[in-house]
């Protein structure tokens, strides 16, 4: 009866996740590992997605931290290692190792890094804090050449700029050394981050652009529309979501992700964390990444509450000593139970842009015997999420068993994450 249910109406999802280039006619190799569906990082891979964390560099020594972070997480962004204070303390004097030993440790366990940041108002060295007008505007933009090109292959996403945008009720630029330098400060930092590795998502980084009614919400969405429009290179927009009793999540979040994706970025969740932990708010937030096709991945900013930097909010996902909250199993819950969307991203509420995301999910009409397949990828530079899925027509029209995975097809080079997954549908 098993197999003869398994003719009758079948699926196959393959979510494959590699470090290298899909090679059309090669043959792919599919393996279920044990993690699969239980951990962080492999159940957000089986939805094309990443789940990373903040890592503190002096914490790896640690091996309760590093125990939890190499088992539940496949993304990484160094808390402080990679800001400007840290990287050039003294003008072109470049200080890399404590960055370094982060993205190695990452990238030697097949998880990606997001870079965390090239040009921020705050956490600038001292001599940069002192500079103004055109000498900081180059140093800035020299910062960005060494930074980006020292680290070139090795970050998938930089948040190019970081908390650009004044909080209340302006939606316009927030006052800064940076900022005094010219409204184009930004669009030049991007511009020089694309020279120095054009491989690297681009994004733009901000807290309290979550609720769509905000005017700093607006007032990013229309900076990043415009930059489409001009061809300033922005690939990404990261939403860092720290929720809290005076910022709290709110329902229209998912509208505020949709909206940007509409532009024609990704859309990332790049600082979760909220006060209290409550499981039903991170399983909305999960839930609204997950409904919207072009938010690629969910990083929380630590790993324990002890670890975070609102640690008396007890935010994170991990109790003191590790052991996993309510938190925890709703998010893991929610990416098992997600489903990876095949529409493109809803149209925003305000002027709908033009661009189409791009790699949409394709659907071709079904074949003999109603047999369907779509694949969809989350691509960036050096890697992919590629989910294929085949949905087998009933017996009555002929469909033979789908054979999983295809004979023949696309391969990893180099594949961190690969898991197969089969869903019987009720007999029709
Ligand atoms: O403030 C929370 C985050 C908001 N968005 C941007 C993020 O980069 C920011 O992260 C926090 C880190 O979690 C803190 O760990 O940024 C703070 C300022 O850079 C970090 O705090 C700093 C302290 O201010 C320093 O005194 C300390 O030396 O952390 C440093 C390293 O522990």
């Amino acid at each position: 009866m098993r197999s003869t249910r398994w003719k009758a109406a079948s699926r196959a999802a393959i979510a494959l996740a590699g470090a290298g280039a899909l090679a059309a006619g090669m043959a792919l190799f599919v393996t279920a590992p044990a993690s699969a569906g239980t951990t962080l990082g492999a159940s957000a891979a089986e939805k094309g997605r990443y789940f990373g964390t903040a890592v503190a560099g002096f914490k790896l020594s640690d091996s309760a931290y590093t125990t939890i972070l190499n088992r539940e997480f496949n993304s990484v962004t160094a808390e402080n290692e990679m800001k400007m204070n840290a990287t050039e303390p003294q003008q072109n004097q470049f200080s890399y190792g404590a960055a370094d030993q982060i993205v190695n440790h990452a990238r030697s366990r097949g998880m990606s890094v997001r870079g965390h940041t090239l040009a921020w108002h705050s956490q600038q060295p001292g001599w940069m804090e002192s500079m103004s007008g055109s000498a900081l505007r180059q140093a800035m933009l020299n910062h960005v050449t060494q930074v980006a090109t020292h680290f070139r292959g090795r970050v998938v996403a930089w948040d190019v700029v970081n908390e650009a945008f004044a909080d209340g009720s302006s939606g316009g630029r927030r006052d800064s050394n940076l900022q005094r330098t010219g409204n184009d400060w930004i669009e030049a930092a991007f511009r020089a981050a694309r020279a120095a590795d054009p491989g690297a998502k681009l994004c733009y980084n901000d807290y309290n652009t979550d609720n769509w009614t905000h005017a700093k919400t607006q007032g990013v969405y229309n900076m990043v529309r415009d930059f489409k429009a001009r061809g300033v290179p922005i690939d990404c927009v990261g939403f860092q979501s720290h929720f809290n009793n005076d910022s709290p999540y709110v329902s229209n979040y998912r509208t505020t992700l949709s909206s940007f994706a509409a532009l024609g970025v990704d859309v990332q969740i790049t600082e979760l964390d909220i006060q209290g932990a409550s499981a039903n708010t991170y399983r909305s937030v999960v839930e609204d990444c997950l409904a919207v096709a072009r938010c690629n991945g969910i990083t929380v900013w630590g790993i324990r509450d002890s670890d975070s930097w609102r640690a008396s909010q007890t935010p994170l996902l991990f109790n003191n000593n590790g052991s996993k909250k309510p938190a925890y199993d709703a998010v893991l819950a929610a990416l098992n139970n997600g489903t990876t969307p095949t529409d493109p991203p809803t149209d925003p509420p305000t002027d709908p842009p033009t661009d189409p995301p791009t790699d949409p999910p394709t659907t071709p009409p079904p074949g003999r015997g109603g047999s369907t397949a779509t694949v969809s990828t989350n691509q960036w530079p050096g890697g992919f999420v590629a989910t294929v899925r085949v949905t087998a027509g009933p017996p009555a029209l002929g469909c033979s068993p789908v054979s999983t995975p295809p004979p023949t097809g696309p391969s990893a080079t180099k594949p961190w994450s690969h898991t197969l997954a089969r869903t019987a549908l009720p007999a029709t």
